[in-house]
């Protein structure tokens, strides 16, 4: 309905308690607060104390030369070089975090491999192999011990290399990887690439924009392929490969009479180590002994995608449900650990019985409790969590509780690995079947939409509409973050919704193999599996020879996070055509804003692009798939072959 919120009735429904308890919540606040117009065009420097300097934008027209040369900060930088800097600072600070993520998914990676740790074990062997073989390191007749141990510490080695080349960089397609030399943007090691880029936006040092956009392609490659995909590889070694899994959605997963826990944030340590707490028997019976007849887990944002994927413990919402969660009145504890966490939580908290517990010394929050996350004793921290959780169980004020009905189930748990044998079949597990569904045209090609919620957009509108446009005309659509649960919410992430939303070539395809046509991927640092499924497609061939040869795009139509920069400009910087929507941080340079939409497709073979409509948006990215399919010579409709027996049988025996 015009003028609402969100799309998603549920939330609907949760601020409507809001407001009628009197709660603030981010929705409201994005309507007090205006957004700096300088400040969102990304021409605002605030790198050193003789500003902050804000450069308008230029006159629309009839700028002259002294109107625009007096258009800089006071040490002389320029609309370009400022715009230019926020943005790479920002693919800094997004590459950070995934990477410190995957830091720390390392150390513990080893210390699991060196028998340290409690709680945690390779699980996923093959996987094991796989990483090995990839990073070099020889498996001959060593232990599965000694292989992980070389495997966590070349991994760790990653962070601090000074120089030659992330070893994960091999696995791109050949011909990337000489691109990437040719322009000089292979990362060296992921901390030195964020470091350097820290440098390069200091006052006074890197002052040309494209300079500053080629490092900054450098540090975000460092995420792509290097801390987001390290975060990946090793916890599906430690926690499994997720296979496709049933799961649920929304506020109405928690439960009136259990202890609703929800974990929140983006690692998946501590939440792995819950699911098995949850199930002791001491812990169930010291639920029971407070009332409540058992504990119901659920997650929020990435740590939810990553429990959902593996165990399908349900998912209470995406990024803008998180308060909400504790307006239901019914959450006895919010678990967080880093990101995405909103401060306001301890606030809205406090309206209600909620405690919300923060876990990592890296991200503490006033108002909160913090029960640290020591891994060396996890399972009792987790226990510990657990039986605060349901001390706080009785506090629960009966008539504060309003938990929405209803959830909507989804088929979850996708991989590049699983792409391969659900196409291919478990016994000739391949691409192929995928890549002759695009070439025949049943399949348009290939859409990655992922990213955030934003409070400035109508909640989950805009992945709603530019996915099921996507679907309709026939395009396949791999999803993670918050955008794979506005989908999930939609019924998207189910078989059934191919009959009822897709063109009738994937519809076809979906329907024979029992596919949803929107895959979900996981948590935000999983996009390196889409890489990872673009590299699987190139190498399959038949679609050209490189990721920019393919009829595919990304997207992501809600975003808020610097991460999500940091990815987007991997995905640019490995050829993809990424187009963003709300608003977009350079717009106050008309030259980075050529760079990045016009003149980037020369040098990486991606560009961005931005569109705030999200119809349109996801045209552009369906001309940008016919453009490809033309290049490659698949534009001339799909030619249907019907085979009579004599056809199949000669198949038969080739
Ligand atoms: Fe955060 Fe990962 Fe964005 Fe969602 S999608 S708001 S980054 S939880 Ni990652």
């Amino acid at each position: 309905m015009p003028g609402e919120k969100s799309v998603d009735r549920v939330t609907l429904e949760i601020l409507a308690k809001a407001k009628a308890d009197g709660v603030s919540t981010a929705f409201d606040r994005a309507e007090e607060i205006k957004p700096c117009p300088i400040g969102a065009e990304g021409s605002c420097c605030k790198h050193c104390a003789m500003g902050p300097c804000r450069v308008p934008a230029p006159k629309k027209k009839g700028e002259s030369e002294t109107e625009r040369a007096k258009r800089r900060g006071v040490c002389g930088a320029t609309a370009e070089t400022i715009t230019a800097r926020n943005f790479v600072r920002m693919i800094a600070a997004g590459t950070a975090a995934h990477s410190d993520h995957a830091r720390g998914i390392a150390e513990v990676f080893l210390a699991t491999a060196k028998g340290e740790i409690p709680g945690f074990k390779i699980q996923d062997e093959q996987k094991l192999y796989q990483i090995a073989l990839d990073l070099g390191v020889e498996i001959g007749e060593r232990s599965v011990q000694e292989i992980a141990v070389e495997v966590g510490e070349k991994c760790l080695a990653e962070f601090g290399r000074q120089h030659g080349e992330l070893l994960f960089v091999k696995r791109a397609p050949l011909k990337r990887q000489e691109l990437w030399r040719k322009r000089g943007i292979v990362p060296r090691g992921i901390d030195r690439e964020v470091v350097e880029l820290m440098h390069r936006t200091h006052m006074g040092v890197d002052q040309d924009y494209r300079n500053l956009l080629l490092q900054g392609s450098r540090c975000a490659l460092a995420d792509g392929w290097g801390g987001s995909m390290i975060s990946t590889e090793l916890q599906d070694v430690l926690f499994g490969v997720p296979q496709p899994i049933g799961g649920h959605i929304n506020l109405g997963v928690l439960k009136e009479d259990e202890v609703n826990l929800v974990v929140h944030g983006h690692e998946p340590l501590l939440p792995e180590l819950m699911v098995v707490a949850s199930q002791d028997p001491e812990i169930q019976s010291y639920a029971k002994s407070k009332g409540a007849k058992g504990i119901n887990l659920a997650g929020m944002c990435c740590s939810a995608n990553e429990v959902l994927a593996r165990h399908g413990i349900p998912v209470a919402g995406n990024f803008l449900q998180q308060e909400l969660a504790i307006v239901t009145g019914a959450v006895d504890a919010m678990v967080v650990d880093v990101q995405c966490e909103m401060q306001s939580l301890a606030d809205v908290a406090k309206c209600y019985h909620t405690k919300v517990i923060t876990t990592n010394p890296r991200a503490k929050m006033q108002g909160a409790t913090h029960i640290e996350f020591e891994e060396h004793r996890g399972p009792d921290v987790a226990k510990k969590i657990l039986r605060e959780a349901i001390d706080n169980f009785p506090r629960r004020k009966g008539n504060a509780v309003h938990i929405p009905t209803g959830s909507q189930e989804m088929v979850v748990g996708f991989s590049h690995e699983t792409i391969n044998y659900l196409l291919g079949g478990l016994f000739r597990a391949s691409y192929r079947p995928l890549n002759d569904n695009i070439i025949n045209g049943r399949i348009r090609g290939i859409a990655g939409v992922v990213g955030c919620n934003n409070a400035r957009t109508v909640h989950d509108s805009a992945h709603l509409t530019m996915i099921k446009e996507l679907i309709k005309n026939d395009v396949i659509v791999l999803t993670t973050g918050c955008a794979a649960m506005a989908c999930g919410k939609a019924g998207l992430l189910t078989p059934e919704a191919a009959a009822e939303y897709c063109g009738p070539g994937l519809a076809e395809v979906c329907e024979a193999v029992g596919l949803p046509p929107v895959l979900h991927l996981g948590a935000c640092v999983d996009n390196s599996r889409i890489l990872m499924a673009a590299t699987a497609v190139v190498k399959d061939g038949g679609l050209g020879d490189d990721i920019s040869d393919l009829p595919a795009a990304g997207a992501a139509p809600e975003w808020m996070s610097e991460k999500a920069i940091a990815i987007g400009q991997y995905f640019v910087a490995s050829g993809v055509f990424t187009i963003f929507g709300t608003t977009f941080p350079i717009t106050g340079s008309e030259e980075v804003s050529k760079l990045l939409f016009e003149e980037m497709e020369g040098i990486t073979g991606g560009k961005w692009a931005f569109e705030v409509d999200p119809l349109k948006a996801a045209h552009m990215m369906i001309d940008h798939i016919n453009k490809k399919r033309k290049a490659l010579g698949l534009d001339k409709g799909r030619e249907r072959v019907l085979y009579d027996m004599a056809m199949r049988r000669e198949l038969d025996a080739v």
